[in-house]
């Protein structure tokens, strides 16, 4: 029987397991990533490993999420991250090369390997053929210290796609239409791999776009063949000796598959507040809005940003709305200098700022107050941009430029616009924003360059034998890690500072939580579905663990924040029976006998709530209870278990 693509990127790598879905595999790791935002963290725990100086073929450390700091904190995130990267053998992206996914694309990412990073939207590199994942930083920290990345084995789903786009239709469009057919949690557990006659009319960038945005759906990864077209993409990046092809065996096996014709899809939006709420650009016509955020690791490639300039070369940007453009890299910012692009945004009113995740992570630029934001971004979590009251609508570079000239949201194909074939042969390569690291000899003398803002990361415990404790949160379906650990310009300076961070967790939703968990003890939250949807933020796992949480009771998890709270020592347990949900509330005494034994056997706990026996599951690989019973992955490790 054949294989499919990631089924033979897998099996290429396979260091423990067998590739059976739903059971834990554990897969060689070659390429690494991670951000300043996760960044410190993983290098305080690849510190506490002990390991003298990472394993894998490549290991990036970049700076392109907090870079226009106000206070000392990032700037001494970032000589810590640099002195790390020095020490431990990465290269160093300084802040100003760009957002680490466009970079990676851009400069590293090679088809047939496996990368993981330190931030959710990693599967960006899928669009050239390379299994990437997202991961907490305690798994890349492992993964650099040359230990396997485990993952549960995945289901596969095919998207076929037919035909054609219409002209001002773009690559955000489709992965749009998958979001409303999938919705957010429709990935889960899966890795959605591209095939069909339509793969051969996107380019490289466009395809990133759509694995990109792939983290949305909750997938494992979403990945696409590696065909000539990645080749020429390569070649124009210098690195055509990175191309190999990729492909899936003609009779691979999915579980699922899904047909989409390219030549029917009209512009799309993503509505307030979720990436699922998807509707026709062309019935939203006459909302009135604010603000046009153009960039982010999902559409800030050359080609986003020529269609860009285009539409706006000789207009001017409506009074009403404050247009920012993000180059999603300097290769990018530098191709829009040399050919004029940048002249035509500049003079119609763009804002350009630099390569960076910026307003995506509520970094600058929040919204007016109740304002209407049309961003070329992934996310439109309520609260995300900085602005609790915003309306954050998720569009292509088409839809956005076009509204951004009106002041209302509008159809691109309305205005008349024949796009660009402008292309160049080769893309102008220059790496001097990218530090080696010290020789290995040279390296052991180096010491890490800590400020005082970077505190020690938490411990966890063991799984005692039994909890007793209070159930101190009760929340409801799809809570984002930007609910549980907002991000944002005031908050992002203390990602290593957890005593200082856990003052504002669960503040969109109740900012009265992180008091009571301390003043109670800690306990266990409950959950609804999708609880930790969208970011790799360990942080969402590290500070409610410094808050003394013990357990969350969801209805289901999102994959990477579940392996957060493993890592951290938090146990994520599901109910068995849903409905089971309503009968408890915030306030409630919970008890779990005998959990500690349920984690070592593998049988499923109880809970008792109001005198009441309620069935939970703890959908957990042998590996998993083994790191809960350690107190959490640090420890897991240090006992030399992989
Ligand atoms: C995001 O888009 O939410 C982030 C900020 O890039 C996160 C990582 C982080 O919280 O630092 C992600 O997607 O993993
Ligand atoms: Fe940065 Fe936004 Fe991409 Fe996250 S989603 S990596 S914040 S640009």
């Amino acid at each position: 029987m054949g294989m499919t693509i990631a089924e033979k990127i897998i099996s290429a790598h396979l260091v423990e397991g067998e590739m059976i879905p739903g059971t834990d595999v554990g897969l060689r790791i070659d390429q690494t990533l991670t951000q300043d935002a996760t960044g410190t963290m993983a290098y305080l725990e690849f510190e506490a490993m002990g390991i003298p100086r990472v394993k894998t073929e490549l290991s990036v450390a970049y700076i392109d999420h907090n870079t226009l700091q106000s206070g000392f904190e990032n700037a001494d995130d970032h000589r810590f991250i640099q002195s790390a990267a020095e020490k431990y053998g990465l290269l160093f992206s300084r802040p100003g090369n760009g957002i680490c996914h466009q970079v990676h694309l851009e400069r590293f990412g090679i088809p047939g390997k496996t990368l993981i990073g330190s931030d959710s939207h990693t599967p960006t590199g899928g669009g050239l053929g390379m299994l990437a994942m997202g991961a907490g930083g305690l798994d890349v920290a492992v993964a650099m210290g040359g230990g396997a990345y485990h993952i549960v084995m995945p289901r596969m789903t095919r998207i076929n796609l037919h035909g054609r786009l219409s002209p001002l239709v773009s690559a955000k469009d489709i992965i749009l239409e998958v979001l409303r057919i999938m919705s957010v949690k429709g990935g889960v557990g899966k890795i959605i791999e591209y095939g069909g006659d339509g793969v051969s009319t996107l380019s490289v960038p466009e395809r990133a776009t759509i694995t990109n945005m792939g983290t949305e759906l909750g997938a494992t990864s979403s990945i696409f063949p590696s065909d000539e077209i990645t080749r020429e993409f390569l070649r124009k990046e210098g690195r055509e000796k990175d191309w190999r092809p990729v492909f899936a065996d003609e009779d691979a096996l999915y579980d699922e598959i899904i047909e989409i014709d390219l030549s029917t899809l009209e512009p799309l939006a993503a509505c307030p507040h979720s990436p699922d709420n998807v509707k026709k650009v062309s019935e939203l016509g006459g909302v009135k809005i604010d603000q046009v955020c153009v960039g982010s690791c999902t559409n800030s490639s050359f080609d986003d940003m020529l269609t860009v300039a285009g539409i706006l070369k000789g207009k001017t940007v409506s009074p009403a709305v404050s247009l920012t453009v993000t180059p999603g890299s300097r290769q990018v910012f530098r191709m829009l200098a040399d050919c004029g692009a940048l002249s035509d945004m500049i003079s119609a009113g763009a804002r350009v700022l630099e390569c960076t995740c910026g307003p995506c992570i509520g970094m600058g630029q929040s919204p007016v107050s109740r304002g209407v934001s049309l961003r070329t971004f992934n996310r439109n979590f309520k609260g995300r941009s900085g602005t609790a009251d915003a309306e954050v609508y998720l569009v292509s570079p088409e839809t956005a430029a076009v509204s951004a000239l009106t002041g209302f949201i509008t159809d691109p194909r309305s205005s008349g616009y024949v796009p660009s074939k402008f292309t160049l042969d080769v893309f102008p390569v220059n790496d001097n924003m990218i530090i080696p690291p010290a020789s290995e000899s040279a390296a052991e003398s180096l010491e890490l360059k800590k400020g005082p803002n970077i505190k020690e990361c938490p411990s966890g415990i063991p799984v005692p034998p039994n909890i007793e404790c209070e159930c101190v949160l009760k929340v409801g379906d799809n809570i984002t890690t930007d609910h549980i650990m907002p991000a944002g310009a005031k908050i992002l300076p203390y990602r290593s500072n957890i005593p200082k961070l856990s003052e504002f967790c669960f503040g969109v939703c109740d900012p009265s939580f992180p008091a009571r968990a301390r003043e109670k003890g800690g306990g266990v939250i409950v959950g609804g579905e999708n609880y930790g949807q969208g970011s790799s933020r360990e942080h969402a796992a590290l500070v409610p663990l410094y808050l003394g949480i013990k357990a969350v009771i969801a209805k289901s998890f999102a994959r990477i924040h579940a392996d957060n709270l493993v890592n951290a020592g938090i146990i994520p347990l599901v109910f068995a029976d849903p409905s089971d949900y309503d009968a408890v509330g915030e306030g409630d005494d919970v008890s779990l006998p005998g959990i500690g034994e349920c984690i070592a056997s593998g049988t499923d706990p109880e809970m008792t709530v109001n005198g009441r026996k309620i069935r939970l599951k703890a959908n957990l690989t042998s590996r998993q209870r083994k790191i809960l019973k350690a107190g959490g992955l640090l420890r897991f490790t240090a006992e030399g278990r992989t």
